[in-house]
């Protein structure tokens, strides 16, 4: 009966951990970053990988309006490494990033970050 409990206890802590809903880890650019010349693409590192059909990233430009080609996707390699892409020369200026990932346990988290491309 003892190793019964336990083993219903294993399985709760690992499920647990699978279920974690999924906590921003880092970003390229990172917060703050000055960049030049401009990056052709945002990456977030998540703990674990996320819903893309229900998440979004966004880059807006300092007037707000949405920049990135929308296109949101997960690396061919990492699969919690999500990336979307920017248009070629963006000009210089304060963009900001805000993004929304739905964990696989629906969890949402939401978050935003700034980066500045030199002149
Ligand atoms: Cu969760």
């Amino acid at each position: 009966m003892k190793a019964v409990v336990l083993t219903l206890l294993g399985l709760v802590v690992a499920t647990g951990l699978v279920s974690a809903h999924s906590a921003f880890l880092r970003s390229q650019p990172a917060n703050g970053a000055t960049l030049k010349p401009a990056p052709n693409e945002i990456r977030i590192w998540f703990s674990e990988p996320i819903r893309t059909a229900l998440s979004t990233i966004e880059v807006h430009d300092a007037s707000g309006k949405q920049v990135d080609r929308r296109n949101l996707h997960v690396d061919e390699k990492e699969p919690t490494l999500v990336l979307v892409s920017l248009p070629e020369h963006l000009p210089p200026g304060v963009y900001r990033v805000l993004w929304s990932a739905v964990a696989q346990d629906l969890h949402v988290a939401k978050g935003s970050f700034s980066f500045h491309i030199a002149p």
